[in-house]
Parts: structure tokens; C-alpha cells; sequence
């Protein structure tokens, strides 16, 4: 049973999109075969990755199987995942929109699935 009030507040401001990375916020990227998980500030996590339109942001991305690479062409990213490294890249994001981010390092058989998606989302004024 859902609390009448929680759902209020869901309606005014939950996105069913979850979360969102703040500005000059660190998200923990973690590759694995053959999908992402992204770790947002407060332990909030996705398996896009989500951010605001004009922020910067820096990823510290490593693998917990074999070697990947996240890629988002659009904000001209590619960065190795390697297991036991941790990789840092710092980049702004553009323009609201979805982006594709596929890897970009043959992972294994399923390597055409392993992509994944960056959802950038107008900053609230
Ligand atoms: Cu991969």
C-alpha cells in the first residue's frame, strides 16, 4: 500500500527516469557483460546514464568481468573499463536528449548488446 502523501509527492516530483547527476558530481561506472551500472552521489544508481543538460561531470569508470569501453561519441567520450583500474574522464554535458553509448571493446559474445543509453535532461530553473 502506497501512502497517499508519498504519492502525491511522487506525482509533483519523481521521474520515473530516476536519478540525475548533480553538477561536478563523481558517478561510479561499473561494465560487466554485458550491461553498465552508473552510482550517483547518495547510492542512487541506473543502468543509463543520466545527466543535466550544461553540467560537468566526471566518471570513474572500471569492469568487474572482462576489459570494456564506454563510448558516447556525442560528448566525444571513450574511455577504457578495466577490471581492477579505475579510469576518470570529466566532460559537460550537451544538449537535452538521449544519446547512444555503446561499447566500444569487444566484451565477448554479446558484445553487439552491450551498449547503453545517456539520458540528458533540461537543468530546472
Ligand atoms: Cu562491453
Amino acid at each position: 500500500m502506497i501512502h497517499r502523501g508519498l504519492l502525491l509527492l511522487c506525482l509533483a516530483g519523481c521521474s520515473s527516469a530516476g536519478p540525475t547527476a548533480a553538477a561536478n558530481s563523481t558517478i561510479r561506472v561499473t561494465a560487466r557483460q554485458y550491461a553498465w551500472t552508473f552510482e550517483y552521489p547518495g547510492g542512487a544508481t541506473s543502468e543509463e546514464l543520466r545527466l543535466t543538460a550544461g553540467e560537468e561531470v566526471t566518471l570513474m569508470i572500471t569492469s568487474r568481468d572482462v576489459i570494456h569501453a564506454l563510448s558516447i561519441p556525442e560528448f566525444k567520450v571513450k574511455v577504457d573499463a578495466v577490471p581492477g583500474r579505475l579510469a576518470t574522464v570529466t566532460f559537460r554535458a550537451g544538449a537535452p536528449g538521449t544519446y547512444d553509448a555503446p561499447c566500444a571493446e569487444y566484451c565477448g559474445l554479446g558484445h553487439s548488446t552491450c551498449g547503453t543509453k545517456v539520458v540528458v535532461v533540461a537543468r530546472d530553473r
